[in-house]
């Protein structure tokens, strides 16, 4: 097989890579691990920044996310026993769209499949191979054979666990990271949402985040110990937690249903530098990772294979390649606000490791001062919109 961009991994990252390759012309072949099925229905992240609704747009992929996606102005903190609004357009002219990853993912199948686009799915055994080569070849197995993919590039899109990242030879790349002592249980719920805006939640026992799919869906998440087992979470002790740590404000209660899907995710922030050797571009989770309190991850993705597209499209259309080589100090711009934002939203919200009682005044003195003060408020608001030049 042979193509111009071979991508490896097919989440918003590689799809969304895809879709604008093929918008310029260029001809590229996702390859998966998984199956279709499995993609379109892995629940994950919910709001789209102003800055991904805009690219999703303009990308001619607006039609669903405009009649589906909820637009949000606004944003609610809740802690000691209180409710503040973040008014989010209000401060900064800008919103949010709530519209789940996976609806982005169907979405981009099935444009890539009906312009004739290539996806492989189910594949395994990936390797990288000649990336400091004019001649990259990804070799993999699909269907019981051994197949070679000839490309130009390679993007390596493979989320966390991928392989992209790992055959960069050793000492190339540096990692900074940082582990937190707690992990996000998360649940789907066939329950009308008992709020209009997303609550995030400040509470003794943990943090709590209230947040929705559709009129009739709700999206919870509970902070617990990452090494949890989802089994002593039986439906009733969920529902039982997130009503200890969202019902503090009077006369209000969580609207409970049956759980469809549950799951527990560690959190953590890594961001591995550069974004690029020779002729391998990593992108989203396979290059950085943000704790999702911030609701920052997908967007990072689609961020990225913006700059890529419009990289390779100046590198195919005119042999230029400033683009290619200002990817990664320019991607990473971003990447580090939304590291600071994501892990400074996390520090506040989340009961930390040995529940230090002044770290704990430290979390309510930021809360209050959000509450209080416009300009602090508008500092959040706007990373939480998303910042368009960074
Ligand atoms: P993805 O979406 O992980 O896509 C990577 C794709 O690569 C495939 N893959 C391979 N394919 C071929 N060969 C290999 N060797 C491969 N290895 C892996 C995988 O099957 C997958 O399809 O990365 P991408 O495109 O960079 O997108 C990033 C976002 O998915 C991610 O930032 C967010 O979803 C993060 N995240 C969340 N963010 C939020 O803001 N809110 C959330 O609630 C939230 N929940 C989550 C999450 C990430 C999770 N992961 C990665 C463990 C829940 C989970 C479980
Ligand atoms: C979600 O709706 O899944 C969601 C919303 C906000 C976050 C993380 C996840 O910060």
């Amino acid at each position: 097989m042979r193509t111009q961009v071979g991508i490896v991994g097919a989440g918003p990252a590689g799809l969304m890579l895809s879709h604008l390759l093929h918008l310029r012309g260029i001809d590229s072949v996702v390859i998966e691990c998984r199956s279709r099925d499995h993609i379109e229905r892995r629940v994950r992240a919910g709001v789209l920044e102003q800055g991904s609704v805009d690219l999703l747009h303009a990308a001619g992929l607006g039609d669903r996310l405009s009649r589906e996606g909820a637009r949000h102005e606004g944003i609610e903190l809740r802690f000691a026993g209180a409710a503040y609004r973040v008014p989010m357009t209000e401060l900064t002219g800008r919103a949010i769209t709530v519209y789940g990853q996976q609806e982005v993912v169907k979405d981009l199948v099935a444009a890539r499949i009906a312009s004739g686009g290539r996806i492989v799915f189910e594949v395994d055994d990936v390797s990288l191979h000649g990336l400091d080569s004019e001649a990259p070849l990804i070799r993999f197995r699909h269907d019981g054979r051994e197949v070679e993919l000839h490309c130009d590039f390679v993007a390596g899109c493979d989320g966390s666990h991928g392989v992209s990242r790992s055959s960069v030879p050793e000492g190339v790349l540096t990692t900074y990271e940082r582990g937190y002592p707690f992990a996000w249980l998360g649940v789907l719920a066939a329950a009308p949402p008992a709020v209009e805006e997303l609550v995030y939640a400040h509470h003794e026992r943990g943090f709590a985040l209230y947040s929705l799919r559709s009129p009739e869906i709700s999206r919870l998440y509970l902070q617990v110990d990452p090494a949890e087992d989802l089994d002593r979470w039986p439906d009733e002790r969920i529902w039982s937690e997130l009503r200890t740590r969202l019902e503090t404000v009077p006369g209000w209660t969580v609207n409970t249903g049956p759980i469809l899907e549950k799951s527990i995710t560690p959190m953590r922030s890594l961001v591995v530098e550069p974004m690029r050797w020779q002729r391998l571009f990593l992108a989203g989770d396979a290059v950085h990772i943000v704790p999702p309190t911030g609701a920052k991850g997908m967007n990072l993705a689609l961020a990225d294979v913006a700059l890529l597209g419009a990289a390779f499209a100046d590198w195919y259309a005119h042999g230029r390649t400033e683009l290619l080589d200002d990817y990664s100090p320019t991607a990473l711009r971003r990447v580090w606000r939304a590291q600071h934002f994501s892990w400074w939203m996390t520090s506040m919200l989340h009961r930390l490791d040995g529940h230090d009682p002044y770290e704990a005044r430290l979390q309510l003195s930021t809360l209050r001062y959000l509450a209080t003060s416009r300009s602090y408020a508008t500092s959040l608001a706007e990373n939480y919109v998303g910042l368009p030049d960074v």
